[in-house]
């Protein structure tokens, strides 16, 4: 009888068989991944599912029980519209509901302001009162739906606007079974629809925790996201080690206000982003469980419902592409079956249409059915973990866990996550590995279908879904109007007053007051600040706001009355330097860019001055940052201006700056309306020779348009930032050649 071959046969073999060929592959990660597994890279035994630490899954029967939500995000338009379209898709086999809010909602403006005129209804549906919120979820028993809504910045008048919408359809709040994001960390990291400072938000946050533990049990109190870090360019690692550090840094907060962690830790809920590198994302939420078990383990929780993490999964949205757009059909499934088989709770994926406009019906058809097609004919939900015990999955499982706690323990050493946000180290890690992907994708060393490879010669029209955008505005401003003059208006202003009131307290000696007359320290308190917070009586701010709203006050009023006393929070972009330059590094067609910059600079007499735009509520910021840095390392003057500008101000500070350039990034629809205002702007002032661009989202049913208002290139999903840099140049009247034309000469 011959030996059993040893993994040492087996790499003797293999490195036959290729020659020497490097076969390691190096994630993003920083994990060298090999090209087999086996017993010896496996120490541990993941357990069992419904156990402690939960690796294999919260649940003992999971799928086999009960299979996973299938709950599509949507909303556009008016709350009618969005409504309407909730019912079909509800018809036709969604189980769970997901509100997407306009960026006006987000930022906690009515569709009536003059700052969002481009924003109302685009991205997602416009909520201004408890009536549109009625009409939203109109004929949807709210007592039977599972409801989660999207909503971070504006979160306390759309929570609000919630709960009396139920109470009007006769549904009281401890009924109420759902989830609202609540995650503020990460939007000053990534996402950017933050409206107040972060001490503030971060009270907002508990006060929902202690607000919803006591009166709403079935309602999940956040919703903490990775989805948005990882759609910035994060890596698995990164995505793991900020979200967990996130939950434990709300988890301490709602402690410190006096909750008991076993009273709220069971309806924290999670969220992940799942891409295409389908093992690491598998092994990705099972060492989120793992991690969040060990973190609420560590913090004290008794209850083993405490240490659960549980999650929602959507597909991501940065891997599917404007060109050849039905491969994103194949992307989004392969990414679902990454989210079921790491075991996710809840799910969305993400329509074909995703590179350029919201679903339509038909795409969001397609996207549904791809969940409904996996859990009713694949054979998958019958079988608990079927990758457990795997040995690639079970070894990169542990590797994450390892490395995202190590990362972990370096926010704790910062003094715990809204500490490390404020050094702003993780929105430049986060951006560091954003342009390091996209390096690859340029270069072709990350191959996309359809995009870098494979490229058609000339792209299928598709149909997309457009808003218009003035006729919904117009009818949110008629349903405003009749609101505010159907409304009692002594006890709405008596209302947000209260709000306004409670904002500007203390908590933590209301607090005092309400205990035990001491403060954080033992020492007794004044007995006239004992009385005046006795007075005031209980200063939630969610409770208070629901008064606010069961009064009509408008999402605008409620968040202009706490506005009023934590003011409202910007920040300037702080794009990375050097990773374009250095990936680039002896590359023929970026030096030729980079001489091109250098002879308009010796043309100019200064370096080339861009300025990068961002207008309206979009604070979809990574590829402006991607562009921001890579024209930098390229050798223009780069000016980036803060988020959420209006024409306006982004007019203003080009002509202040002297720009030659102006870039317009837009991610939410808002092009139409805004990009050919600027232009508008420009040449009022006189200035018609500063070109602008535009890049991002921007569907190519509209490149016409735009062209006719003046805009002299259009770059959406999958442009070459180098060749974009290339264009510029142009624009700026340097005789660029071709791509390829260097290799050419070389060769010649
Ligand atoms: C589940 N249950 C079982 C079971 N599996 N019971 C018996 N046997 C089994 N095998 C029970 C659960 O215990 C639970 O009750 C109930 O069934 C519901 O199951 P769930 O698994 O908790 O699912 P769900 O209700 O869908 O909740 C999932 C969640 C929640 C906990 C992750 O937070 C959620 O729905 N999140 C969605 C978030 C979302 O859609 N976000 C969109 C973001 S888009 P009980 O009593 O135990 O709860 C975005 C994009 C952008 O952010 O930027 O705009
Ligand atoms: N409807 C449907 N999906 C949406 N997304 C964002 N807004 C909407 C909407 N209104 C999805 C996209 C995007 C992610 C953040 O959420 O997939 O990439």
């Amino acid at each position: 009888m011959t030996d059993k071959p040893t993994p040492a046969d087996w790499k003797a073999l293999a490195e036959k068989e290729v020659r020497g060929k490097d076969l390691d592959w190096h994630t993003p990660e920083g994990f060298t991944i090999k090209p087999l597994y086996t017993g010896e890279d496996v120490a541990e035994d993941p357990g069992l599912p419904g156990f402690a630490p939960f690796t294999r899954g919260v649940r003992a029967s999971m799928y086999a029980g009960r299979p996973w939500t299938i709950r599509q995000y949507a909303g556009f338009s008016t709350a009618e519209e969005s409504n309407a379209f909730y019912r079909r898709n509800l018809a036709m086999g969604q189980k769970g509901l997901s509100v997407a809010f306009d960026l006006a909602t987000h930022r906690g403006y009515d569709s009536d302001h003059p700052r969002v005129v481009g924003d109302v209804g685009k991205a997602g549906v416009a909520i201004d009162t408890v009536a549109d919120m009625q009409i939203l979820f109109d004929q949807i028993p709210l007592d039977q739906m599972s409801v989660s809504m999207t909503m971070n910045g504006a979160v306390i008048p759309v929570l609000a606007f919630f709960i009396v919408a139920a109470e009007r359809q006769g549904v009281s709040q401890d009924k109420l079974d759902g989830t609202i994001q609540n995650d503020i960390l990460k939007e000053f990291m990534v996402r950017n629809t933050y409206i107040y400072p972060p001490e503030p938000s971060m009270r907002i946050v508990s006060d929902i925790i202690a607000y919803t533990s006591a009166n709403m049990p079935k309602f999940n109190s956040i919703s903490i996201s990775g989805y948005h870090m990882h759609e910035a360019g994060a890596t698995a690692v990164q995505e793991l080690a900020f979200t967990i550090a996130d939950g434990k840094e709300y988890a301490q907060r709602a402690m410190a206000a006096g909750l008991d962690i076993d009273a709220f830790a069971g309806r924290l809920s999670f969220f992940f982003g799942i891409g295409m590198n389908f093992f690491m994302e598998v092994a990705k939420l099972r060492a989120a469980r793992t991690l969040w078990w060990r973190v609420m383990d560590g913090l004290g929780a008794k209850s083993e419902r405490s240490k659960m993490l549980r999650t929602h999964c959507q597909t991501s949205g940065v891997s599917l592409q404007e060109q050849d757009p039905y491969n994103n059909v194949i992307r989004t499934t392969i990414e679902a079956l990454a989210s079921v088989l790491g075991g996710t709770q809840s799910l969305h994926t993400n329509a074909l249409d995703e590179a350029i406009a919201l679903p339509t019906d038909f795409s969001a058809r397609i996207a549904r059915n791809t969940q409904l097609v996996i859990q009713e004919e694949s054979g998958i939900c019958n079988v608990v973990d079927p990758l457990g015990g795997s040995y690639y999955v079970e070894a990169l499982t542990k590797q994450l866990v390892d490395d995202a706690w190590a990362l972990i323990e370096e926010v704790d050493a910062a003094g715990g996550m809204t500490a490390y946000v404020g050094t702003g180290k993780p929105k430049a890690a986060i951006e560091t590995a954003a342009a390091q992907k996209q390096t690859g994708i340029d270069r072709g060393e990350t191959v996309i279908v359809g995009v870098n490879k494979y490229r058609k010669a000339e792209e299928d029209p598709i149909d997309t879904l457009d808003i218009d955008n003035h006729a919904v505005r117009e009818s949110q401003i008629a349903r405003l109007k009749a609101v505010r003059a159907g409304r009692d208006e002594a006890a709405c202003q008596a209302a947000l007053k209260a709000l306004t009131e409670a904002a500007a307290a203390d908590p933590r000696a209301a607090r005092a007051a309400l205990a035990d007359g001491r403060d954080d320290k033992g020492v007794p308190l004044p007995p006239s600040v004992i009385e005046e917070m006795r007075a005031k009586g209980d200063i939630n701010l969610l409770a208070r706001a629901v008064e606010c709203a069961r009064h009509d006050a408008t999402l605008g009023e409620i968040s202009a009355a706490m506005e009023a006393a934590f003011g409202r929070y910007d920040t300037m972009p702080r794009p990375v330097k050097g990773i374009y330059a250095s990936a680039y590094a002896g590359d023929s067609r970026y030096a030729q860019v980079v001489e091109g910059v250098e002879a308009v600079a010796r043309r100019l007499g200064r370096k080339p001055k861009i300025m990068v735009a961002k207008m309206g509520q979009d604070g979809h910021d990574r590829g402006a940052n991607v562009i921001a840095s890579a024209f930098a390392d390229m050798g223009f003057d780069v000016l980036s201006g803060p988020l959420f500008q209006t024409p306006q101000e982004t007019c203003a500070m080009a002509l202040e700056n002297g720009v030659d350039a102006v870039g317009c990034s837009s991610l939410a629809a808002g092009h139409k309306t805004l990009i050919p205002e600027l232009i508008e702007l420009l040449r009022e002032a006189g200035r018609a020779d500063i070109k602008v661009v535009a890049g991002g989202v921007i569907p190519p049913q509209d490149y016409e348009f735009l062209k006719r208002a003046g805009v002299q290139g259009i770059y959406g999903p999958g442009s070459n930032v180098v060749e974009c840099a290339a264009d510029m140049l142009r624009l700026l009247g340097h005789n660029m050649p071709p791509a390829g034309e260097e290799i050419n000469e070389a060769a010649e």
